[in-house]
């Protein structure tokens, strides 16, 4: 073959993941990306906004969106949650349903289905988790899927452990138009750092607690500073109640401090730089149900912003810090 008839051979298209929350569509961009670019938690409605996942490969190269999980919006968090699902769908090559095939009936789930109706482009169907489900389920899973939509292919994976993926990509690339990339083959997110670092805040946040606060719990970054030997970045993780900014700092901080110590490691090994993480904690009433509050934390809107204020200049701040140096403030 000819270069130019691997050019020539080239693919590239955007694809969107959609599916129920919980699903697993932010482990498998993470998996076939080959780092994090979205954050995975093991409760529900974990990604709030729609973030690109670029994977580039000899013979192609794809963009995955990932989306926040379909659910029944009750708050205008939600309904900007599925705003960004619809959002997502906008321009797309190919549509990417998952679901948990280790959950019961996922075949019956009608939220899914109209998505898939409504799409009139090509849609894969990839069944995660098989992991976890015993063999003889799949067979009758797959055929039950091919009753309710004409997928364009049904590919058994698990996200977490890597089986199916490369069966899954080749199935999307075939699907996609020959064309150039559309982003530098290092790129690997349209998501900048700063906003990341305020996702794996929040990641270490959820995983550490349980019941409200992980839902009620929004994280913006508001200094992010590259110094030539530290990232100094200083975030603070808005709540909604008293109650709930008392469990987030803890007993004497212990909780706060136990965040910042696993969110400062994970950056420093994604950002291979020494980070000063400062931590501040200050409650927003029902935020959630403010659309104002709701966009300003939506980091598409904090990037608008920053660009229109040119705040986007490393600060001359000194670096004199210690990493642990986690504070709460007062609303
Ligand atoms: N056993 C198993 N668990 C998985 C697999 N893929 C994802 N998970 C787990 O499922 C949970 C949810 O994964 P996420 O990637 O956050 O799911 P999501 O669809 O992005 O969820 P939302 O952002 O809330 O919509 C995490 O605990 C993952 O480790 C898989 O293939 N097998
Ligand atoms: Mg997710």
């Amino acid at each position: 073959m000819t270069k130019t008839d691997k050019k020539k051979s080239f693919r590239s298209g955007f694809v969107a993941i959609v599916g129920r929350p919980n699903a697993g569509k932010s482990t498998l961009v993470n998996r076939l990306v080959g780092q994090k670019v979205a954050i995975v938690t093991s409760k529900p409605q974990t990604t709030r906004n729609r973030i690109q996942g670029i994977v580039t490969r000899p013979e192609g190269q794809i963009v995955f969106i990932d989306t926040p999980g379909l659910h029944a919006a009750d708050s205008a968090l939600g309904r900007q949650m599925m705003h960004e699902v619809a959002a997502a769908l906008e321009g797309i090559d190919v549509l990417l349903l998952m679901v948990d095939a280790s959950r019961a009936l996922p075949h019956a789930d009608d939220l899914l289905l109209e998505k898939a109706k409504r799409y009139h482009g090509k849609t894969i169907l990839a069944l995660n988790k098989v992991d976890g489900l015993p063999k003889a389920k799949l067979l009758p899973l797959i055929q039950a899927f091919h009753k309710v939509f004409e997928f364009s292919a049904i590919v058994p994976i698990s996200a977490l452990k890597g089986d199916g993926c490369d069966d899954l990509l080749s199935e999307i690339m075939n699907l996609l138009p020959e064309g150039e990339a559309y982003f530098p083959e290092d790129q690997v997110t349209d998501q900048p750092e700063r906003f990341l670092a305020a996702e794996i805040v929040r990641e270490k946040a959820i995983q550490s607690m349980y019941h409200e606060v992980p839902y009620a719990l929004a994280v913006k970054v508001d200094k992010y500073a590259e110094l030539p030997k530290l990232l100094r970045i200083e975030a603070t993780m808005n709540v909604e109640r008293d109650s709930q900014k008392k469990i987030l700092i803890g007993a004497k901080g212990a909780m706060l401090k136990k965040i910042g110590t696993l969110a400062r490691k994970e950056l420093e090994k994604l950002f291979d730089k020494k980070v000063y993480l400062g931590l501040f904690v200050k409650v927003v009433p029902n935020w959630r149900e403010n659309p104002h509050q709701v966009r300003e934390l939506d980091w598409h809107a904090q990037l608008e912003a920053i660009g229109n204020a040119a705040e986007f200049e490393p600060s001359d701040e000194d670096s004199d810090t210690s990493p642990e140096n986690l504070k709460t403030e007062d609303s």
